[in-house]
């Protein structure tokens, strides 16, 4: 750790919408008190969870505290996640229209606190000291995520609470957990147990003569649900159909194309071969899945794949043929659509939206939001076309490919790199888009597909400090954005990263 400062200046990342810097500083100390409005309990829970490992503070409630945190529908201007913060030299103010905004706030606080706060053993002798300031603050975005790729290499439930806590405290709000796909399932559901005991163990990746293996129990997702949602943040989870399948149908051949055919949990990387059959067993499987699914998650949003999927399996099959046929499609290949849109409309008629990966304008209909991985073009088309779109392109998004073409780079997704700048660069809704496609853009989400790293430490290198970049990407409008101003921040917050503990190494 650096020298204890006492005074840092505001240095927040993402940028706030509006800041200026007072004079004076406000101290907290054993004396201070929270004054907690209706609708600011866990706001004020929250600070203390997270303030009290390193100051010990208590900050009681108290109806004359000094540190005001009030929700107040008529700032309305602030949004569902904005927040205005005073800090005088005898009062802090922490107001927002809806108590997500508070969070919001509560990490900016951290933020302006001596990066010692964010230890997480006590540290005896630091002034616990905000500089004044005046902060006014709305994200651009209301989609601002990370992708955490578990079902190549399973992380256990802990670093899914600490890359939480790592997405909130850069005011992202949706970790999207990617459960299942060729290499792993993740993923427990009743009646289906096979799933974990057969699905999530790997025999060897690549050769390597290792088993791999994991997966959670519904008790410790339901606790990240909620440990997440006390943060502000949304679990999206993905369940990957009709292709990316290859985990579930080693457990269940029936539900694939030919159910004769012994299948291996995949030990190799890339496109797999083998689906889904594109009949009613699998679709049946796939709604018993998303019911458990939707219980755990209460997200209005699901991913269900879509991406990658060889049609040939479909093509060579006489059923799917016939299939194909009796719905009046031109082929095999359009089963692929017509698959994800009865998934959708079952999603539908449970009140959730699906999402699909879609690198062309697709084949998902209007149900669908897209999550577009190809470029922005592709996302352009497909925003053009109605959709809703979060922007995912992987030239600046896919934090698996490595940082900096150094040779001592640790090992990453081969083909293409994607610096610190490539991602700050990176424009979700261009202006030169038409008004109401650019409308359509939800947000946008960082990506760590996990075929190249396997450990916490690997993942934050990984992410860190590129996450930073693409949070301010999401939080902040175009205008108020620069490169320069960002790397200049970037260096006192790369304090509070290391308060944090953020691995800088493999
Ligand atoms: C493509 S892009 C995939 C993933 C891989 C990733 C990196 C997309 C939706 N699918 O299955 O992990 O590239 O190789």
């Amino acid at each position: 750790m650096p020298a204890p400062r006492t005074s840092p200046g505001l240095n927040l990342v993402p940028r706030p919408t509006q800041f200026a810097r007072i004079q004076g500083e406000f101290v907290l100390d054993g004396e201070t008190a929270l004054r907690v409005g209706p609708g600011a309990e866990a706001a004020a829970a929250l600070l203390r969870t997270l303030l009290r490992p390193a100051t010990g503070l208590p900050l009681p409630a108290a109806p004359d505290g000094r540190i005001v945190l009030a929700v107040d529908p008529a700032l309305s201007g602030l949004g569902e996640e904005g927040y205005g913060l005073t800090v005088g030299t005898d009062a802090v103010m922490l107001r927002a229209a809806r108590p997500a905004g508070l969070l919001n706030g509560i990490q900016t606080l951290r933020q302006l606190l001596p990066p010692e706060c964010l230890l997480n053993a006590p540290v005896p002798g630091v002034r616990w000291t905000l500089p004044c300031a005046q902060i006014t603050d709305v994200p651009r975005f209301p989609w601002r995520g990370a992708m955490l790729d578990v079902a190549r290499h399973f992380q256990p439930v802990s670093f899914l609470h600490r890359f939480v806590d790592l997405l909130a405290f850069h005011k992202l709000n949706v970790l999207h957990l990617h459960l299942t796909d060729d290499q792993g399932w993740r993923l427990p559901v009743p009646g289906w147990p096979r799933l974990t005991e057969v699905g999530s163990v790997r025999s060897e990746t690549l050769g390597d003569g290792t088993p791999h293996s994991g997966s959670y129990t519904r008790d410790e997702l339901t606790g990240l649900v909620a440990h997440a949602a006390e943060r502000g943040i949304t679990v999206v989870p993905e369940i990957e159909m009709p292709g990316h399948a290859r985990a579930a149908l080693a457990a269940y051949p029936a539900l694939g194309n030919d159910p004769t055919r012994h299948l291996d949990v995949w030990t190799r990387w890339g496109v797999c071969e083998t689906t889904f059959g594109v009949h009613e067993d699998a679709l049946a499987f796939c709604r018993d899945v998303l019911r458990e699914t939707m219980s755990i998650f209460p997200s209005r949003h699901l991913h269900v794949g879509g991406d990658e999927c060889p049609t040939a399996e479909w093509e060579a099959t006489p059923y799917a043929r016939e299939r194909a046929a009796a719905l009046g499609l031109p082929g095999p290949q359009a089963l692929h659509g017509w698959f994800m849109n009865e998934i959708a409309a079952f999603l539908a008629s449970h009140g959730r939206t699906a999402i699909g990966w879609t690198s062309t304008g697709s084949d998902l209909g209007p149900r669908f939001t897209s999550m577009s991985w190809l470029d922005a073009d592709h996302g352009r088309t497909a925003a053009d076309a109605g959709h809703d779109v979060i922007m995912a392109p992987h030239r600046s998004t896919y934090l698996d490919y490595a940082q900096s073409p150094a040779p001592t780079e640790p090992p990453a997704q081969p083909g293409v790199i994607v610096t610190l700048e490539d991602v700050y660069a990176f424009e979700p809704a261009p202006s030169d888009w038409p008004p109401e496609t650019a409308s359509r853009v939800l947000g946008t989400q960082a990506q760590l597909w996990s075929e190249y790293w396997s450990t916490p430490s690997h993942a934050e290198y990984l992410a860190f400090p590129r996450l930073c970049a693409l949070a301010e990407v999401a939080w902040a409008a175009p205008g108020q954005r620069s490169f320069p101003d960002f790397t200049r921040r970037l260096a006192s917050h790369g304090d509070r990263l290391d308060a944090l503990g953020v691995a800088r190494t493999v």
